[in-house]
């Protein structure tokens, strides 16, 4: 069963007046470059090569709008947490960042990806930081599990737990096995549904 049988790419936006209309309800993915977020999105949403992955980190991002539904997005955020990346870039996507949490009013959730074997870093706590201050749910995908043993995973996902207590929910979750992806699908459906009831 395909949970976004629609999902299309909708644009890419470099600055906050070419993002999409403000409407609806839109979740986010956020994560430090290499994390495994293209991967991610693409096996969430069943669509090989939907979102581009790579495997040169920093490679120049924009922030990409993707439709799920009527009424439902997806946005890919870029990661600028790269050394490699020209400050000026870097400091161009936090001002990006920091307005579209502030201000986007259908922003439903972020789901944040981070890599089972790195655990949470300055970026991801920006992140963090930033959704706490709006009240924005956040879900974290701990990617790459396949790459980790059983125990070991089990003590990464107990440690960001542990680490975030009631601030999100965690799982582990693989691109290449395909471990957690029903459990991502319902988080992403669920974060949406909660918005469009509560507003
Ligand atoms: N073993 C494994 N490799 C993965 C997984 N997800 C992504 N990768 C690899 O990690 C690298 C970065 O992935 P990508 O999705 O482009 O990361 P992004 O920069 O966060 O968008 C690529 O070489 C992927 O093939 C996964 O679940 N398991
Ligand atoms: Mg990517």
């Amino acid at each position: 069963m395909s949970f976004f049988p629609d999902a299309s790419f909708i644009t890419s936006a470099h600055r906050f007046q070419q993002f999409v209309a403000d409407e609806g309800a839109e979740v986010a993915f956020a994560g430090r470059s290499n994390a495994g977020k293209s991967s991610a999105i693409n096996t969430i949403l069943n669509r090989r090569g939907l979102a581009k992955t790579s495997k040169s980190p920093g490679r120049t991002q924009l922030v990409n709008f993707f439709r799920l539904a009527e009424d439902s997005r997806l946005v890919d955020l870029p990661g600028f947490g790269y050394a490699r990346v020209a400050r000026s870039l870097r400091d161009h996507w936090r001002g990006l960042l920091e307005d579209y949490f502030e201000h986007r009013a259908s922003l439903a959730g972020l789901i944040l990806v981070v890599d089972s074997r790195r655990l949470l870093g300055d970026f991801d706590w920006q992140m963090l930081d930033w959704c706490g201050g709006i009240g924005c749910p956040v879900h974290v995908l701990l990617t790459k599990a396949d790459k980790l043993k059983k125990e070991p995973a089990a003590r990464a996902l107990a440690a960001v737990e542990k680490e975030l207590g009631d601030g999100a929910t965690v799982q582990l979750f693989s691109a290449l096995k395909y471990d957690g992806v029903e459990e991502a699908r319902l988080r992403l459906v669920e974060l949406i549904d909660t918005h469009k009831r509560t507003g």
